[in-house]
C-alpha cells in the first residue's frame, strides 16, 4: 500500500518535493495539502489529485500517514508538535524552529514520546560531494582536521527573504553540515562583516562566521546571497598532512580555445537536486518500513537553531558568543 502524505506549504520546495515524492520516489500519494494561501493550495492540489485542508486538521486525519512541512520557518514548531502529538511521522524542511526555545520543546516532546518520528531537511548530508569529502576526511588520508574553509552563495534570494534569514535560512546549513561533517558540536561563534559593496540593500552581506567546534577544529563560512554569477558551494579541510576540497557532482570541464570552462548551478534545485531525491527515498522508505528516521535528528535540528541564534546575537553586538546545548536525551545518545 502506498505511504499517504500531507503536505504543509505549497512554495518553491513544497511544490519541488510533491513533484519528487509523486514521480521520482516509490510508493508514495500525496491525498491532502495545506497553504496560507489558498489558491495556491487549490491549484496545487488539484494538480496532485489531493484535497485542501487547514494544515492543523490535515495533520489529524485518519488517512494522512506522515506529514511534510514545507511551510516558513517560523510556522514549522507548531506543526512538527502536533505532528507528534498525533503519533504521525513528519518531515520538516529546514529550520526545525526559528528559536532554541521552540526547538527544544520539540525535542522534549519527541523523547517523551521515546520514539523519533521527526526528520529534518538538512539535504546535504546526502550529497555525493559532501558525503566524498567526508569518506576522505574519516579515511585520514588529509590527517586530523584544523579547519575548514567554506562559502555559501546564492545568485540571487526572493523578495521576502529579509537580514537575519543570512544566518537562520542559508548560513544554517553550513552550520548543520560542519556539525555532521566532523561529528562534534559548534561550541562558539562570532560573525564579522567586511566594508559593504553598495549593491545588497539592506541585507548585511557579505558576511563572515567564524564557528569553534568542540575539539578544535575552526571553520570561517562566507555568506553571500546576491553572488549574481550563480548558485556556487564551496568547502576546503586543512587537515595536519594535506586538504581535501568539495568537488562539483557531475560536473564536466572544458579545455576548449585557450580556456577552462565548468558550468555553475543556477540556484539550490539544480546543485542539490539528487540530494532532495535521497534525502526524500530514504525517508518514505523509514516510514514505510515502520522504522525510525536514518536522517537529521530534531536534536541535530535544535543544536542548529541554537548556533543560529548565538549567530544572530554576535552579528548584533560584534562579540564572540558561546553556544550551550545542555543534556542531550537518552533518544539521540542512542544513534
Ligand atoms: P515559499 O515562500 O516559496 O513557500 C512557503 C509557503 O508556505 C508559501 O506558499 C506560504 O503561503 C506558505 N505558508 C506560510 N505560512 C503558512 C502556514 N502557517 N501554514 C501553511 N502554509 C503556510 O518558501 P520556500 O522557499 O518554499 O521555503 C519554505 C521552507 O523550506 C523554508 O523553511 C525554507 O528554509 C525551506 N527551504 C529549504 C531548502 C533546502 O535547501 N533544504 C530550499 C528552499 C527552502
Ligand atoms: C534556502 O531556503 C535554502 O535552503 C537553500 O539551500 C539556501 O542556499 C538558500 O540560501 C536558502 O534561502
Amino acid at each position: 500500500m502506498s505511504l499517504r502524505v500531507g503536505v504543509i506549504g505549497t512554495g518553491a520546495i513544497g511544490r519541488d518535493h510533491i513533484r519528487r515524492l509523486t514521480s521520482v520516489v516509490a510508493g508514495v500519494e500525496i491525498v491532502a495539502v495545506a497553504d496560507a494561501d489558498p489558491e495556491l493550495a487549490r491549484r496545487v492540489a488539484g494538480e496532485a489529485g489531493a484535497r485542501v485542508l487547514p494544515g492543523d486538521r490535515l495533520i489529524g486525519e485518519p488517512d494522512v500517514d506522515a506529514v511534510l512541512v514545507c511551510s516558513w520557518g517560523a510556522t514549522h514548531a507548531d506543526y512538527v508538535l502536533a505532528a507528534i502529538a498525533a503519533g504521525k511521522p513528519v518531515f520538516c524542511e529546514k529550520p526545525l524552529a526559528t528559536t532554541p526555545d521552540a526547538a527544544l520543546a520539540i525535542v522534549d516532546a519527541e523523547a517523551r514520546r521515546g520514539k523519533r518520528l521527526v526528520q529534518v531537511g538538512y539535504m546535504r548530508r546526502y550529497d555525493d560531494a559532501y558525503r566524498a569529502l567526508k569518506r576522505e576526511l574519516d579515511g585520514g588520508v588529509i590527517g586530523a582536521p584544523l579547519m575548514m574553509h567554506c562559502a555559501h552563495r546564492n545568485a540571487s534570494v526572493p523578495a521576502f527573504y529579509r537580514p537575519d534569514d543570512m544566518i537562520t535560512d542559508t548560513a544554517v546549513h553550513e552550520i548543520d553540515m560542519l556539525r555532521w561533517l566532523f561529528g562534534a558540536e559548534i561550541v562558539a561563534v562570532r560573525v564579522l562583516r567586511p566594508r559593504t559593496g553598495g549593491h545588497t540593500g539592506d541585507l548585511p552581506e557579505p558576511m563572515l562566521l567564524v564557528l569553534e567546534l568542540d575539539g578544535g577544529v575552526l571553520a570561517d563560512v562566507e555568506i553571500s546571497v546576491n553572488a549574481r554569477y550563480g548558485y556556487d558551494i564551496r568547502g576546503e579541510i586543512l587537515g595536519e598532512s594535506g586538504t581535501a576540497a568539495l568537488g562539483e557532482p557531475g560536473v564536466v570541464a572544458v579545455r576548449s580555445a585557450g580556456r577552462l570552462a565548468v558550468p555553475i548551478a543556477g540556484d539550490w534545485r539544480e546543485r542539490f537536486g539528487p540530494a532532495y531525491d535521497a534525502e526524500l527515498r530514504d525517508w518514505a522508505g523509514t516510514v514505510r518500513a515502520g522504522q525510525p528516521p536514518g536522517g537529521p535528528s530534531c536534536w541535530d535540528g535544535y543544536a542548529a537553531t541554537s548556533v543560529s541564534a548565538a549567530a544572530l546575537s554576535s552579528l548584533r553586538t560584534g562579540e564572540r558568543v558561546v553556544v550551550s546545548l545542555g543534556d542531550q536525551p537518552e533518544l539521540y545518545r542512542r544513534e
